[in-house]
């Protein structure tokens, strides 16, 4: 009868964990960035985020479903076996059935857990041909990216992206009338197409940096002197942000990422403005894409909605 209660409870409470799981997700936000009192991990829009979150619940499950068996097993023994109901303990030292599963259960469970993640693995670290190629410089504390041009006529072009301090975080807030998140928007925003694969070559000027985006799920070290890389390939249009994920020194957490993804068509035109010099023309680009991306036509249709 106790083994029945304490097996009903365990599967109760596991199924509410896991209907938790399953209900965050259509709450979340639309944006790259995490919500006042989200539950769970950022919206994927990567194959590569998704399989990470797939296999984030996986690992809880398992998690859970171990810890709560220990408990139960726990309290059993502690009531069934408690002295004054078992005054003379038992003696017995061996039993060959018990010892073999708690032998191979645990490796069926690391088994289980083993084959999504080697392919995961796979997936993060198997490079599709790229259609863009992008150089991240980590710098205390801010990023440049760098666009190499491919020809002699074909212009590499570099974008330095600060951390808007809470004043412009406000001002631009109230000219554009969008949310501006604090201490994740930068004044230059780095450009993507939408549905291409991008590969992000990694380095840092001085201490270890990160790289990241967590709805892409792409997170690198930034290390001086080095090369690293991590690839993504976005299939959501917004604005999606990071943070430096290696404490680099004071200003760690004022260093963000901030990645638009746009039509290709758009992506276009901002390179081709970049290319030519116009960082007036380029900057243009991004501030109408954000407005389309927050569904607005224009800045005086954003004042309207608030
Ligand atoms: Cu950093």
């Amino acid at each position: 009868m106790t083994t029945r209660f304490w097996t009903l409870g365990a599967l109760a409470i596991l199924a509410a964990i896991a209907g938790a799981f399953g209900a965050a997700d259509p709450a979340l936000a639309v944006q790259g960035y995490s919500e006042p009192g989200q539950i769970g991990l950022q919206r994927p829009v990567t194959e590569v985020a998704r399989d990470i979150h797939s296999f984030y619940d996986l690992v809880n499950i398992i998690i859970i479903a171990i810890t709560l068996f220990v408990l139960g097993l726990m309290l059993y023994v502690m009531v069934r076996f408690r002295e004054s109901k078992n005054p003379v303990p038992s003696k017995t030292t061996h039993n060959t059935l018990l010892e073999v599963a708690w032998t191979v259960v645990p490796i069926l469970i690391l088994v289980a857990i083993a084959i999504p993640s080697f392919k995961l693995l796979m997936l993060q670290y198997t490079y599709p041909k790229a259609d863009v190629t992008i150089k991240a410089i980590g710098n205390a504390w801010f990023w440049e990216h760098e666009y190499p041009g491919t020809t002699p006529e074909d212009k590499t072009f570099t974008v330095t992206s600060n951390m808007l301090s809470d004043e412009e975080v406000a001002e631009k807030a109230k000219a554009t009338g969008l949310p501006v998140p604090r201490l994740l928007s930068v004044d230059n925003e780095i450009v993507v197409p939408v549905n291409k694969v991008v590969h992000m070559l990694v380095t840092s000027n001085d201490v270890i940096h990160n790289w990241t985006i967590p709805s892409f799920g792409s997170k690198i070290d930034a290390v001086p002197g080095r090369l690293t890389s991590t690839w993504f390939r976005a299939e959501e249009q917004g604005i999606f942000y990071g943070q430096c994920s290696e404490l680099c020194g004071m200003n760690h957490a004022f260093m963000p990422i901030a990645v638009r993804v746009v039509s290709q068509d758009v992506y276009d035109q901002w390179t081709g403005a970049l290319k030519a010099g116009d960082r007036k023309k380029a900057k243009e680009i991004t501030d109408r894409v954000a407005l389309e991306h927050a569904g607005v036509k224009s800045v005086a249709d954003a004042s309207d909605k608030n």
